[in-house]
């Protein structure tokens, strides 16, 4: 006999979704966020079934995607930023901050929080992954976002 094998679906009827979206190296993460709220729309979710949450920066991601997704308004959580090397000193322990939180956040919620944070050593290769060339790290987190939200759905 084949093995059951489940794998979420991309319909984003009357899914509700959170984003959290961060100031910092805003010329990026607008792009984020239009590639995401472009994804949602075009999967079927309404505008109306999505919240933004706007944050200043990186590290006020985790914190807030736990609260909407621990909030039980929204079915997952799409986290978006932009972390960029350059000359910050800190930026392994912004990173590594970031990530730890967001999955802490979906573990402690049992909810998907996706991670659409572009974390580069320079400017033009957060472009490149912001919509140019690397496609749209925003658009990729909404869509993983979905399949996980249906996923969930077929293994209840
Ligand atoms: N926040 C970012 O989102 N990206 C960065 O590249 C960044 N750098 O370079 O420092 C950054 N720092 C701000 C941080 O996330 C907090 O907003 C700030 O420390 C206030 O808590």
């Amino acid at each position: 006999m084949a093995p059951r094998v489940l794998a979420g679906h991309l319909n984003g009827n009357g899914l509700r979704i959170g984003v959290v979206v961060s100031r910092f190296n805003d010329f990026i993460c607008e792009r984020l966020l239009d590639g995401a709220l472009d994804c949602l729309k075009r999967h079927g979710v309404a505008d109306g079934d999505i919240l933004v949450a706007r944050v200043p920066g990186a590290l006020e991601i985790p914190v807030t995607a736990r609260r909407l997704a621990l909030s039980k308004r929204h079915d997952a959580v799409v986290a978006l930023g932009c972390v960029i090397r350059g000359e910050t000193s800190h930026y392994e322990q912004v990173c590594s901050e970031l990530a730890r939180g967001i999955a802490a956040a979906a573990l402690e919620s049992g909810r998907p929080v996706t991670f659409g944070v572009v974390t580069t050593e320079t400017l033009m290769q957060a472009i490149e992954r912001a919509g140019a060339k690397g496609g749209n790290r925003g658009w990729d987190a909404a869509l993983a976002a979905l399949e996980m939200v249906n996923l969930f759905k077929s293994l209840d």
